[in-house]
């Protein structure tokens, strides 16, 4: 059975391109810093990242967490947003790894108040903990997708460099972001001082993430990824196909976008379907299906059947995500699909 396979840009396969390179891919013992495919990737994802190093890690989830190792000691409060990935989504990597708090501040569509970050970081007490980092996502995964403004991230970085607080972005689809703005994805993270991208998501590689910062940040993120087990050897067959993931996969996320709004479109025609259209911006929209009286497992299951596959969000909230695997044709034979068992 062949699926229309929506459920997450994550399920995207390497491109021709990228396995002849994996099979041909020079390579060495990454841990002793000999593998050449990975020092390419590296130099090339922190000149583009606009930062002075950068590391290869295996998923975006260790990114982060390397990151949050990194920057902060146990008893350290994180501050993020009330439904970012590394809080609903890492398996409370954060406390159980690095140790850390965690203070989550209810943004607008996945966007914090620069003021609320303002009063959270805590002051001088015996009683409080440090504010060791703040967290970034962008664009926002369980917002559907949303674009962080640039402007936002300015006047976070503000507030964070008068109280001496770091940044990090979970920037798992920063790209998305910075295609479908057209800003530069160097002018977003000018006002981070870490940033974890994906190689695996709508850029199609495999495998694989980016985390960049300065050069004494990730020597001591190399050595906070060895220690989670994350140093990898001849991992060069592995970062060729992130090499074509930055050099030649970022422009093409233009069509998930399309794909994504023309999804939209579509599924807001459908009756007792509700779909903020406006509001797709990238390549995730949610769909309320409340008004269907299915359960979203029951929905999913008629998906399902009928060869589409999309993943459950909150309740009575679908999720739908756009990638390179999905074509405009799919996205309208899906919708007269889903029209049918609506
Ligand atoms: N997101 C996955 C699931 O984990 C929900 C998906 O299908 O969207 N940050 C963000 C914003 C993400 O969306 C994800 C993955 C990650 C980090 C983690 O990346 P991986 O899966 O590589 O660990």
């Amino acid at each position: 059975m062949t699926y229309i396979d929506l459920r997450s840009d994550t399920v995207t396969k390497p491109t021709e391109e990228m396995r002849q390179a994996m099979l041909t891919a020079e390579v060495g013992d990454d841990v002793y810093g000999e593998d050449p495919t990975i020092n390419r990737l590296e130099a090339l994802a922190a000149k583009m990242l606009g930062k002075e190093d950068a590391l290869f890690v295996t998923s975006g989830t260790q990114g982060n967490q390397v990151a949050i190792l990194t920057h902060c000691r146990p008893g350290d409060e994180l501050i993020l947003e009330a439904e970012a990935h590394i809080f609903l989504y890492e398996g409370g990597a954060a406390s159980a790894l690095a140790g850390v708090q965690t203070r989550t501040i209810s943004g607008i569509k996945g966007e914090m108040d620069p003021l609320a970050i303002k009063k959270a970081i805590r002051g001088e007490d015996i009683h409080y903990p440090y504010s060791g980092l703040i967290c970034l996502e962008n664009t926002h995964n369980k917002a559907g997708g949303k674009v962080v403004p640039l402007q936002t991230m300015k006047e976070i970085h503000e507030i964070a460099r008068e109280k001496d607080v770091p940044i990090h972005l979970d920037g798992a689809r920063l790209f998305n972001a910075a295609v479908a703005t057209g800003v530069p994805v160097a002018d977003f993270t000018q006002y981070v001082d870490t940033v974890q991208v994906c190689l695996s998501k709508g850029l199609s590689a495999p495998v694989g993430s980016i985390l960049a910062g300065n050069t004494a940040f990730i020597k001591e993120a190399r050595k906070w990824r060895k220690r989670l087990g994350g140093g990898l050897r001849q991992a060069g067959v592995l970062a060729a196909p992130g090499i074509i993931a930055l050099e030649k996969m970022i422009n093409r996320l233009k069509e998930d976008h399309k794909n994504a709004q023309l999804l939209a479109e579509l599924l807001a025609n459908v009756p007792r379907l509700h779909v903020d259209v406006e509001g797709v911006e990238t390549n995730i929209l949610l769909c309320n299906i409340k008004e269907t009286g299915l359960s979203n497992e029951e929905f999913l299951t008629k998906l399902k059947d009928a060869s589409i596959l999309a993943g459950p969000f909150d309740d009575g909230i679908i999720r739908f995500v756009t990638h390179r695997e999905v074509t405009s044709e799919m996205v309208e034979a899906a919708v007269q699909k889903i029209k049918q068992i609506v």
